[in-house]
C-alpha cells in the first residue's frame, strides 16, 4: 500500500486543526451631557461619526441630555479609539466642551 497513513508511521497522530477563534472585546463609545454644547451639534456629530440617522441621533442626543450619558455604538477597541478622537476633535475645532469616552461592554 503506498499511501501514507499517519497513523501507522512513528506513532505519530495527526489531526485535522480546530482553529479556536475568540471574538474580540468590544466597547461602547459614550457621550457625556454638558450645559454647553448645542443639541443641534450634538445631533451633528452623531450622524457624522456614527452614521446615524437623524431620528436615531436625536434620540441618543437627547437620553444623553436628560439621563447624563447614552450609547453611541459598541466597536472593536480600534475603531472605538478613532470615534472618540474624532468627536474630541472635532468638538475642540468648533470649542465646545462636548466629552467623549469607552468603556469595555
Ligand atoms: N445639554 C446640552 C444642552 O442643553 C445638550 C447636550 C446633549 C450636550 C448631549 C452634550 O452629549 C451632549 N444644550
Amino acid at each position: 500500500m503506498s499511501e501514507y497513513n499517519p497513523e501507522s508511521e512513528y506513532g505519530l497522530v495527526v489531526e485535522a486543526a480546530r482553529p479556536k477563534l475568540q471574538r474580540p472585546p468590544m466597547y461602547r463609545v459614550l457621550l457625556l451631557n454638558d450645559d454647553f454644547t448645542p443639541m443641534e451639534f450634538v445631533v451633528q456629530v452623531l450622524e457624522l461619526v456614527f452614521g446615524l440617522d437623524r431620528t436615531t441621533s436625536t434620540r441618543i442626543m437627547l437620553e444623553v441630555h436628560t439621563r447624563g450619558k447614552g450609547v453611541c455604538g459598541v466597536f472593536t477597541h480600534e475603531i472605538a479609539e478613532t470615534k472618540v478622537a474624532q468627536v474630541t476633535r472635532y468638538a475642540q475645532q468648533h470649542q465646545h466642551p462636548l466629552l467623549c469616552t469607552m468603556e469595555e461592554a
